[in-house]
């Protein structure tokens, strides 16, 4: 007994450090997944010993504690919480409890439960007062939580009016707010390329820019908000069952989840489950989990509550997308580029449904920031099928006698020199193609799908041909023989022969994935489109000058300079004289024509949103022909924002920069001066 009390008096005080770093600290230091494991240990420990429960236990309580900077709002109808389950057998016990308690006499094969995703953001309420929003407030510990009202305004998708009608004259709104993780992702490259502090998770980075005591700063992260229940509701009424009083929600302007769906019995939730499973890495945000809510309102009402939590709802988890592991060692990688990419090898753990060995930490910079040593224990984070990365070490965790890792001076593949340029958060070989490592990536590049698409010459092979010096540049891949070929380990006849044929059909082209073959840094696909349909014919880009360059769409200053600087080593010029003496080719295009005095010669154009009566690319090329050009985002040198409809962010921008913004008709009079 003595041993129990004193298990359950350290878990209480670990889960109090963890959660006073969450909620007070804001900087977490074990995954989710092992916090739930630490109060799924206490709770179990205090259910088998009731006369051990204390009031000030961290099971008493769940939530956060308002953290003071911000108004605290008392939340008249309890934001409740959610219980988990883990395993179907879990499940099953829920359902059968339910059925139960319902009085149900055949399992409830027939039940029906409102299911959905369980979004991993923060929860929020707003308060409508005839229509108009009036308050946003965080849940906080479910009782008390903090005006975020100035903060939710910013976010475009939730509706600051209700549209139409027939909604109840105070209606309490529910729902998660999150950030799509494209807007995470981008968030944070733009953090990192400036040195600049990253959100670990999208869910910390939802809770973290509605607390901002600044509005414009929540203003510029990308939010977005799903609803999923209501709490007071006075003056009016609403249907009773929980499916159509969302749809009504949806009706009256705001956003609910697309993926959620009415399911019969605990053989619906299951197949749901299995479902959103297979979709959650193609999902724009990140879930942890899906929830079944009991849809009839009466059959809420029957079974009532628990503790702080619906009898009538759970949340069935997912495995987790963070976990704990061990450093075991940290190399630095070459690209295609030459740029070092600092790899941790990890004690292999189970994260984000795949086994995960290595995981990224971008590069010196971000390596420094979070001090990864070896031997250090890590967050590791696996979300959608993005790339495993190092989250944060747990610094408590740190063995004794480790130190610092150092960038190499020397390229580990090919021991060139590594420099880092002023300003660059990457640093890079300087070996360039001597550079076997750069090679082998630039000739995997060279191959790809969308480049030249060489099926069947894969990384092995092309590692061998690189190791052995038979392949130095691309070219040469166009003088490998069937027989060769066939020589090869686990390479027959019949492959060989597929993968002279690949390589034959290959030569067959377009400029533009030749040009994106090349491997030039910072051309991608679109902007090799642009270049190639700006000047029909490689001699003509060639030729081109860097102010010419910079004429081009989409190409900026940086561009144009990398293109130009790879147009002037003879080496790339040698490689693709070779390449068309190889038989590689293409057809030309007529270039595009541009006034060299044109109307819109010095102005420089952004367009967005949906234009009526014209595609952007069309629009785009009538800005062109007059000699104007068009880039992608908004900056101070933007002379005109051509907005069509629903117009976003840019428009938002825009306005901030006072930077004119016109419509077709606008664009339509630029032309007639
Ligand atoms: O997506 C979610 N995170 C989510 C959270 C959801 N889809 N539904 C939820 N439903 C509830 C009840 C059943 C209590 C109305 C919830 C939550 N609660 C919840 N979120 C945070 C604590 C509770």
């Amino acid at each position: 007994m003595a041993d129990v009390l004193k298990k359950i008096e350290s878990l209480r005080d670990e889960i109090r450090y963890h959660n006073y770093r969450y909620h007070t600290l804001d900087d977490i230091e074990i995954p989710d997944a092992e916090y739930d494991r630490l109060m799924r240990e206490l709770q179990r420990l205090e259910d088998e010993n009731p006369d051990l429960v204390t009031i000030d236990s961290p099971t008493q309580r769940v939530g956060a504690e308002p953290s003071g900077a911000l108004q605290t709002v008392q939340h008249r109808l309890p934001m409740l919480s959610l219980d988990n389950v883990f395993a179907e057998d879990e499940l099953r016990e829920f359902h059968r409890r339910v059925a139960e308690k319902l009085e149900f006499e055949d399992g409830a094969t027939d039940l029906q439960y409102a299911a959905e995703p369980k979004l991993d953001g923060a929860a929020v309420s707003l308060l409508y007062e005839d229509g108009v929003l009036v308050l946003a407030a965080t849940r906080g510990d479910g009782t008390t939580g903090e005006d975020i009202t100035h903060n939710v305004r910013t976010i475009d998708s939730i509706p600051l009016r209700l549209i139409g009608d027939g909604y109840p004259a105070t209606l309490e709104v529910r729902g998660e707010v999150f950030m799509p993780r494209a807007g995470f992702d981008a968030y944070n490259k733009k953090a990192r390329a400036a040195g600049e502090k990253t959100f670990v998770n999208p869910r910390n980075a939802a809770a973290g820019s509605l607390r901002q005591l600044d509005p414009k700063l929540t203003a510029e992260r990308p939010l977005d908000m799903y609803v999923y229940s209501v709490g007071l509701v006075e003056g009016g009424d609403l249907p009773d069952h929980h499916s159509d009083i969302i749809m009504c929600l949806q009706k009256w302007g705001l956003k609910t989840c697309p993926e959620r769906r009415v399911i019969t019995g605990v053989e619906g939730c299951l197949d749901y489950y299995a479902e959103i499973g297979e979709k959650r890495d193609s999902l724009p945000y990140d879930i942890d989990g899906v929830v079944y809510k009991v849809d009839s309102l009466s059959m809420q009402r029957e079974l009532g509550f628990v503790a702080r939590a619906p009898r009538w709802a759970v949340a069935h988890k997912f495995p987790a997308q963070e976990e704990l592991t061990k450093v075991e060692g940290i190399e630095f990688q070459v690209g295609r580029t030459g740029a070092l990419t600092p790899v941790a090898r990890l004690d292999p753990v189970f994260v984000g449904g795949v086994t995960v060995s290595n995981a990224t930490l971008h590069n010196i910079d971000e390596l420094h920031r979070k001090d990864v040593r070896v031997g250090d224990t890590v967050i590791v984070r696996r979300a959608g099928d993005v790339i495993p990365e190092v989250v944060s070490v747990v610094a408590t965790r740190r063995p004794k006698k480790t130190t610092r890792v150092q960038l190499p001076t020397q390229c580990p593949v090919c021991e060139s020199h590594v420099v880092r340029e002023e300003g660059e958060a990457v640093a890079r070989c300087t070996g360039g193609l001597f550079c076997k490592a750069q090679r082998v990536e630039a000739l995997k590049h060279f191959v790809s799908r969308r480049a030249m698409d060489i099926d069947g010459l894969g990384a092995k092979l092309i590692e061998q041909f690189v190791e052995e010096d038979r392949i130095k540049n691309p070219s040469d891949i166009y003088h490998l023989t069937k027989e060769e070929l066939a020589e090869r380990e686990r390479m027959g006849e019949k492959s060989a022969e597929n993968l002279i044929g690949s390589i034959e059909k290959s030569k067959s082209t377009t400029l533009p994935r030749f040009l994106f073959a090349l491997g030039i840094r910072e051309v991608g696909e679109a902007t090799a489109v642009s270049v190639a349909s700006y000047f029909g014919n490689l001699p003509a880009i060639i030729e081109a000058e860097t102010e010419k360059l910079v004429a081009v769409p989409d190409v900026g200053p940086v561009v144009a300079k990398r293109i130009r600087d790879f147009l002037d080593e003879d080496h790339n010029l040698e490689v693709m004289a070779k390449l068309q003496a190889s038989g590689v080719h293409w057809a030309d295009t007529e270039p595009m024509q541009v006034a060299e005095d044109g109307q819109l010669t010095g102005k420089t154009f952004v367009i967005t949103g949906t234009l009526s009566g014209m595609t952007r690319d069309q629009a785009k090329d009538l800005i062109v022909k007059e000699g104007g050009k068009v880039t992608g985002s908004v900056s101070r040198k933007t002379s005109y924002l051509l907005a069509g409809d629903n117009a976003g962010s840019k428009l938002s921008k825009a306005q901030s920069l006072e930077v004119e913004v016109i419509d077709l008709d606008g664009l339509r009079n630029l032309l007639k001066d």
